[in-house]
């Protein structure tokens, strides 16, 4: 694989992980996961993670992998993209709520209030969550995808990517911080 393809290939196989939160930022609001619950006086995630958000993100994550893989299929994408298993597709978007969730865990333990920035820990929780419960549900296809160059350069995009899709998110109001 070219540096090129390489780059395209960590970024194609990341979407699926990448779009949840996003969708969740859109859709989310009502009840939140943790039904206002507290843990030594803090609350266990916050009003931040809803069922709502976290539903609509795991099921755009898994719809748009579905969609990459027909897009494969009719030949619209180049052949050296990879498809998606469907546990594959599961893992990836799961994996990117429920990272971004043990984040928020993370944020009110260390007495974070909601939307306090955690850098680091803001940009790459969902990595983090997506391949912990990628690699048990379908490992012979992480591995086979996830080549230590493709794990490489996801670590290097997806900061930048997350930093530049928030502060768009941002300046179009549709976040209340650019992170
Ligand atoms: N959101 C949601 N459900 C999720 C994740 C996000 O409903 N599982 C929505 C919430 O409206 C949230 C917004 O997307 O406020 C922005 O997400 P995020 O920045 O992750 O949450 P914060 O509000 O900053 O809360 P926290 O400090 O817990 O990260
Ligand atoms: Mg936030
Ligand atoms: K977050």
């Amino acid at each position: 694989m070219s540096a090129l393809e390489t780059v395209a290939v960590a970024f194609w196989l990341m979407l699926p992980a990448y779009i949840p939160n996003n969708t969740a930022v859109v859709f989310g609001g009502g009840r939140p996961v943790d039904m206002g619950r507290e843990w030594n006086g803090t609350r266990v995630l916050g009003d931040g993670k809803t069922w709502r958000g976290s539903a609509s993100g795991v099921v755009a994550g898994f719809v748009l992998a579905l969609f990459l893989n027909e897009a494969l299929a009719r030949g619209y994408v180049p052949e050296f993209l990879p498809t998606f298993a469907p546990l594959a597709a599961l893992g990836l978007a799961l994996g990117a709520i429920l990272g971004d969730m043990g984040a928020s865990f993370l944020k009110r333990r260390t007495g974070r209030e909601r939307g306090a920035p955690f850098p680091g820990v803001d940009q790459l929780d969902f990595v983090v969550g997506a391949f912990a419960v990628t690699v048990p549900l379908a490992p012979g296809w992480f591995f086979d995808s996830f080549t230590p160059g493709v794990l490489a350069v996801v670590l290097v995009i997806t900061p930048v990517l997350h930093v530049s899709t928030n502060f768009i998110a941002y300046k179009l109001g549709l976040k209340d911080e650019p992170w």
